[in-house]
Order: C-alpha cells, then sequence, then structure tokens
C-alpha cells in the first residue's frame, strides 16, 4: 500500500507546479494517453486470455503505469532498455503496435516474434526484451550499458527494470557489481510492487528500501520512487537519467506501486485482503495524474472519456487483427532458432 507513512517519508521529492509548467498541457495529456493505452491493452488483453485467446503466461502491469511512462518520457525512447516477463508497458512505449502484440498473445503469424514467444518476450529495436528468469535481464542490460561505455557513446545509458523478488538473486549482484566497479551507464529500476507472485516483499528481501539501502554497499546512489505519481516518478527520472549521462555511474532506483492484479492471470490472489487491495487501487496511478489535469484545468472530464474510449477502440481493433492473422507455418518451425 502506496498510503502507508512508512513508504511515503522516503519518497523522491520534487515541486510539482514546476514539474507541470516544464511538462506543460501537451506532454502530460501525451502521458495520460501513454497510460490509458496500456490499461486498455492489460485489461482486453485479460479478457482475450479469459476467453480462451491467448495462452501461456500473462503478467499485467496494471497499476505500475506510471513508472514505464515516466521512464520513457524523461529519457527518451533512443537508450537501450531490459524488462522482466512484464514487459507489455514498455514494448508499447517504445514502439511496437498494439496489433503485433495483440497477435503475439494470440501466437498468430503476424505478432512481435512471430507467434513464438507470448506475453513475455516482446522486444522493439531498443528493447532487448522481457526475460522470463526471474532477474535475467539484469546482466543483459549491464552488457549494454558495457557496450556504450566501450564505444563511447556518452548520449545513451542503458534502462534496466527488475520486480523486488529479482533483488534477491545472485546475477543481480554479480552485475551491479560490475556496473560500479566498471562505471557503466545504467538505471537499474526495481519496480516494488509490494509481491514476488505470493509472497509479501517483506517475507522475502531482508532490506526495508530496496535501493537506498544497498545501493551504498555498490558506492552507487539509491532513490526512491513513488511509482503511483507520475509527475514525481518523472522528476526523479530526469535528474537521475542526467547523472548518468554526466557521470557514468549507474544508479539504484526503487519505485513502488503495489500491483491491481494477481501476480499472473492464474492467480486469484488469495494472500491479500479484498481491503487491501482496495487501499492500492486508492492510488491508482491514472486517477491520480486525471485529478491533477482537471485542477490545473488543462483537460476535462469528457476528453479523457474520449480519450480512453479512442484507446479502447485501438486495442478492440488490434484484438481483431490478432483473430484474423494467420497461425504459423509449422513449416517455419526451425526458423530463428540460435543453436551454436
Ligand atoms: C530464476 C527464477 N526463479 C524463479 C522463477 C519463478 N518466478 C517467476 S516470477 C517470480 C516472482 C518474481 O517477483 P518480482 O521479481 O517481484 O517481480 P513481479 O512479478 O512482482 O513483477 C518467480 C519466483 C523464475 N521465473 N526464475
Amino acid at each position: 500500500m502506496t498510503s502507508h507513512p512508512s513508504y511515503a517519508d522516503r519518497f523522491f521529492r520534487c515541486d510539482e507546479e514546476a514539474v507541470i509548467r516544464e511538462l506543460g498541457p501537451e506532454r502530460l495529456m501525451q502521458a495520460l494517453s501513454q497510460m490509458l493505452l496500456i490499461r486498455n491493452f492489460e485489461r482486453r488483453a485479460e479478457s482475450a486470455y479469459q476467453h480462451g485467446q491467448v495462452g501461456g503466461f500473462f503478467h499485467s502491469y496494471m497499476g505500475q503505469e506510471a513508472i514505464q511512462v515516466a521512464a520513457w518520457m524523461a529519457m527518451g525512447p533512443d537508450n537501450w532498455w531490459a524488462a522482466s516477463y512484464r514487459c507489455h508497458a514498455l514494448a508499447l512505449l517504445l514502439g511496437a503496435t498494439p496489433k503485433e502484440l495483440m497477435a503475439e498473445l494470440y501466437g498468430r503469424s503476424t505478432g512481435n516474434a512471430k507467434g513464438r514467444g507470448g506475453s513475455m518476450h516482446f522486444f522493439t529495436k531498443r528493447l532487448l526484451g522481457g526475460f522470463g528468469i526471474v532477474g535475467g535481464q539484469v546482466p543483459i542490460a549491464t552488457g549494454a550499458a558495457f557496450t556504450l561505455k566501450y564505444l563511447e557513446k556518452k548520449n545513451e545509458v542503458a534502462v534496466c527494470f527488475l520486480g523486488d523478488g529479482a533483488v534477491a538473486q545472485g546475477a543481480f549482484h554479480e552485475a551491479v557489481n560490475l556496473a560500479s566497479l566498471w562505471s557503466l551507464p545504467c538505471l537499474y529500476v526495481i519496480e516494488n510492487n509490494l509481491w514476488g507472485m505470493g509472497t509479501a516483499v517483506e517475507r522475502a528481501i531482508a532490506s526495508e528500501r530496496l535501493a537506498e539501502e544497498r545501493a551504498p554497499a555498490y558506492r552507487m546512489e539509491g532513490y526512491t520512487f513513488d511509482g503511483t505519481d507520475l509527475i514525481s516518478c518523472y522528476a526523479g527520472f530526469k535528474k537521475v537519467y542526467h547523472d548518468v549521462l554526466n557521470t557514468s555511474r549507474p544508479v539504484l532506483i526503487e519505485a513502488i506501486a503495489e500491483r491491481f492484479r494477481g501476480h499472473s492471470i492464474s492467480d486469484p490472489g488469495q494472500y491479500r485482503t479484498k481491503e487491501s487491495l482496495k487501499t492500492a487501487m486508492e492510488h491508482d496511478p491514472i486517477e491520480k495524474l486525471t485529478k491533477l489535469l482537471y485542477a490545473h484545468k488543462i483537460t476535462d472530464e469528457a476528453t479523457v472519456h474520449d480519450l480512453d474510449k479512442a484507446k479502447r477502440d485501438i486495442v478492440v481493433e488490434a484484438m481483431a487483427y490478432a483473430e484474423e492473422s494467420p497461425w504459423p507455418s509449422p513449416i517455419t518451425l526451425e526458423e530463428d532458432v540460435y543453436a551454436p
């Protein structure tokens, strides 16, 4: 629950009015538009799954939208990005179309990975992939940061999203240690959604502040963001991004936002009470942003309603496209298989 005072007192703070002025109405509406696209994509894809159209795993990003939208807005797409299996939002932000992503979920040949990867393995030109092994993306993103340094590309960084459960992985420590030792331009963003499958974070991880307590051990800076608040996340990412560009030092960030759904679609979430879920949903990042935009007279309810509907239409169209798309031919089964 992001309302819990023990979280609120650790959040990165910004001058909200100054950030609103800096972003301006157009970019604020762009942020809302992306968040609504992600929410609608997740909601419809979930219903397609429940109707038997989608197979395999499916991990929803609902509740966490402000984090990756803010990171994308603060840093722009032209960096190297890596994510866990919870990768639908990042793929949308980095240019994959709703049609190709939906077709991938449906297992069709027009899909993002020709129907071979499914929900956990989206990619784009700049997204190195969603990874099914917990923490698997951390060494990959660190390698991307190493490449940037090796090639002396000083205008790009690597951004690695991982879950709270991944910080207990050996690969996390090995990668972060080397990133610090070699001064690699990497932002490690721990998305603390309070749960690793059905295990509460405090029952799995020895630190209370996942980034701030661990960063000093690697001689890095550590920050905690309110992952339900687009404005402060944006300000935080922007500051950290410029720090990393200027110093080439890696940074650890914890962004806290409780997930709204079960770990995956097959998880009924019986380990949390209805009341605690309700409290989490009172911190809906989309509602928080819309309220702010109303208060600043940047938009109104009718406009947001229309925008939401427009996003829903895009996703419904993507579902029809997926349904009409052909299945992959079995003859192609051995294509694109890397066998050294
Ligand atoms: C190395 C490894 N161990 C265990 C699993 C099984 N597993 C899949 S997701 C998950 C929980 C990870 O939680 P977290 O890192 O907090 O990410 P979240 O799902 O909350 O985004 C586990 C244990 C796995 N995929 N890989």
